[in-house]
């Protein structure tokens, strides 16, 4: 299965054709000069010298006092991030959109106004990664924690607590729609292991495949009958790449020589780097010509520092690397990532996405002429579970309730291919969020809302077991997950470090068939009452329903927590919305 892949040179234009404003509007994410983000953002009297004073690294997180406030307008323009002319989402006049940074603790308030009107729809805001805890309502995943945020002026305002520290991302959770441009990084400040330090923060590089159409037009295409595999246009940093295939493809719509993202080192200095995977399919495998770099963080979990070439990313995960600019002042030197086709049956104009990193001293109007490393694919996987151990050890209990899942693909009623969660496929229901219905006491859930009740369980172990012939990144809301262990056919019951399994809120699943599934084996512990969506990454497999709700200590969302009033006044502008306009849920709306 595994396959040694030569990085092919690419020839990249060095004239820049379009403005800033025509590729990324008011978006300044790849420009020079990089940005150097703070150790922590300051306010008010520093207990400690530091915001978040003494709290254990491994515990939860301290109550700092402060709120970080930040206003969304979500609209829709033509932009050229790539060359290629396509309606974009905007945050603020921004894609990708702009940072929301907090110090670990501090709550965050974002109002999102949506001012979508070209073609209506809906909207909402995930914040991946952040556990939501005491605030389920604010988890931002339509007809499971809320209802969509009407388009023409609808407005919320998400208050969570940063509750989680490292590099993180936001995202629309309705339907695919964050591929067309509606996510942006996080930046939550928090304890650094140690023995790690860093001169420079260059702060998020968050890594997209890209699609030209619309990503409408790529669920139709998906859910066709039969299903039209999806070919990528682009693969983009920080949103942007340059539009040149090789061989050079004319297209009436496309300009060449958009340029790619451009960051700066410093000669002998350490760098930190925040990775993101925040494309909607493939697997990323990156790297910086010349350079070795250290993982110091998966998602939002420190580790034990060790050295790499080739960091791989699935869709939603983040890796926080410190690179050492061993280089020349002079040097200029490509940053990249490569697409993994490795194990997926989609095809790529573009298989590498291209950054420029230069020296301080060299010329910034010169393309690096630097050759990529060689890695192989592994079927699809993270790094070794052996390798990545969490810094602060945490030991999985004995679990108190034991699952499997099996995940096949097949045709329902009306003979679509979807995928099944246990012979059941997910489709959200926009007007009636499970979690809403949870809170009044309803609990006769439609079957396709595929929740999993585990009650007052204090941990659950899930045996994730995959015939399907994609790999995928499986991420649960509400919660980092240990993972136990992962292989092929049946598992023999082993955890790889068992005193302190890895845990992320991410995690890659290999491919399998139904002759000889994959696995991946996790636990959580019951410790954040909510209703959690438990779904594969990849916008095309949530979409086509891979996903299940983890209904989590009911009863005590029930009985003891407070309802906000918005979220009862989302549901009646929704409800008035959809009541006058067609919704077309072309998928399973999430
Ligand atoms: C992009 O396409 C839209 C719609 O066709 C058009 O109105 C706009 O002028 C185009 N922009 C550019 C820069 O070509
Ligand atoms: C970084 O690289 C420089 C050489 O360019 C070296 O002198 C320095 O010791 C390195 N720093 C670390 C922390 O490895
Ligand atoms: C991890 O496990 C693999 C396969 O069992 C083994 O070859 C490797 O040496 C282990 N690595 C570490 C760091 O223990
Ligand atoms: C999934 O199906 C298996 C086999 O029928 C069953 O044992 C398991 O309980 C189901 N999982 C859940 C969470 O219901
Ligand atoms: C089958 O899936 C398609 C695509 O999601 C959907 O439009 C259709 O309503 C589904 N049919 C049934 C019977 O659920
Ligand atoms: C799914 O349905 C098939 C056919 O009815 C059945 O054989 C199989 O056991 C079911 N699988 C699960 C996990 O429930
Ligand atoms: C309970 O929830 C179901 C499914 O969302 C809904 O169809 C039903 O009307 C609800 N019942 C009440 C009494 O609200
Ligand atoms: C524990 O979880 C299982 C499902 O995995 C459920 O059937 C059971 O009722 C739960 N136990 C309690 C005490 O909530
Ligand atoms: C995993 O899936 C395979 C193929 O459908 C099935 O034979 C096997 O029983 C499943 N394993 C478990 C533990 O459900
Ligand atoms: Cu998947």
């Amino acid at each position: 299965m595994a396959r040694l892949l030569q990085f092919i040179a690419l020839t990249v234009a060095t004239a820049v054709s379009l403005s800033q404003y025509a590729t990324n509007d008011h978006s300044t994410w790849g420009t020079l000069p990089s940005p150097d983000f703070p150790k922590y953002l300051i306010d008010g009297p520093l207990e400690d010298g530091i915001p978040w004073g003494k709290a254990d690294p491994s515990g939860d997180a301290p109550l700092t006092g402060a709120t970080r406030h930040y206003n969304f307008v979500v609209t829709r323009e033509f932009k050229s991030p790539d060359g290629f002319n396509k309606s974009v989402i905007l945050i603020n006049d921004q894609f990708p959109g702009p940072v929301i940074e907090a110090n670990w603790g501090d709550m965050i308030e974002v109002t999102v106004v949506n001012n979508i009107d070209s073609p209506d729809e809906g909207i909402t805001l995930h914040w991946h990664g952040v556990t939501q805890r005491k605030t389920p309502w604010y988890d931002g995943v339509p007809g499971v924690s809320q209802c969509p945020i009407a388009p023409r002026g609808g407005r919320f305002k998400y208050t969570f607590q940063a509750d989680q520290y490292g590099t993180g991302w936001y995202h629309s959770h309705y339907s695919a729609q964050y591929d067309d441009g509606l996510y942006g990084p996080m930046v939550i400040y928090g304890p650094l292991q140690p023995e790690i330090s860093y001169e420079y923060d260059l702060g998020p590089v968050m890594i997209s495949d890209y699609f030209h159409m619309s990503y409408y037009k790529a669920m139709e295409l998906t859910l066709g009958k039969p299903p039209q595999p999806l070919n990528v246009d682009n693969n983009l940093i920080n949103g942007k790449a340059s539009y040149n295939y090789n061989p050079p493809k004319t297209d009436s719509d496309s300009h060449d020589g958009v340029g790619p993202a451009k960051f700066k080192f410093h000669s002998g200095k350490l760098h930190r780097l925040r990775l993101i995977n925040s494309g909607s399919l493939l697997n990323q495998k990156f790297s910086i010509d010349n350079h070795e770099v250290t993982v110091i963080a998966n998602d939002y979990i420190p580790v034990k520092p060790y050295k790499t070439k080739v960091v791989t990313l699935g869709p939603g995960q983040r890796t926080d690397i410190i690179v050492n600019a061993t280089g020349f002042p002079t040097d200029a030197v490509w940053m990249r990532s490569d697409i993994d086709l490795g194990c997926i049956e989609t095809t790529a104009n573009v298989r590498t996405a291209l950054a420029a990193i230069y020296y301080e001293s060299a010329d910034t109007t010169s393309t690096p002429r630097t050759t990529g490393t060689t890695w192989e694919s592994n079927n699809c996987l993270n790094d070794p579970l052996n390798q990545t151990v969490p810094y602060y050890p945490l030991r999985p209990p004995q679990p108190a309730t034991v699952q499997t899942v099996t995940v096949t693909v097949g045709y329902n009623a009306t003979g679509f291919i979807l995928l099944f969660m246990n012979n059941s496929s997910f489709r959200a229901d926009y007007n009636n969020p499970i979690l809403l219905d949870v809170k009044a006491g309803n609990f006769s859930f439609p079957t396709e809302g595929n929740v999993y009740n585990f009650g007052s369980n204090s941990s659950v172990r899930l045996i994730l077991n995959n015939t399907y012939s994609n790999p995928h990144p499986m991420h649960l809301h509400g919660h980092n997950f240990w993972v136990l262990a992962e292989g092929l056919g049946t598992w023999d019951g082993k955890i790889t470090n068992p005193s302190n399994p890895l845990r992320r809120d991410t995690h890659n699943l290999q491919p399998g068939t139904p002759e000889q599934p994959s696995y991946v084996v996790l636990e959580w512990t019951q410790d954040n009452p909510g209703v959690w969506p438990f779904h594969c990454h990849m916008s095309i497999h949530s979409s086509t329903g891979m996903v299940f709700l983890a209904m989590e200590q009911p009863e005590l969302i029930e009985k003891d927590t407070q309802i906000p009033m918005v979220m009862a006044q989302t549901c009646r502008d929704w409800d008035r919305f959809s009541s006058t306009s067609f919704v077309d849920q072309i998928d399973s709306g999430v």
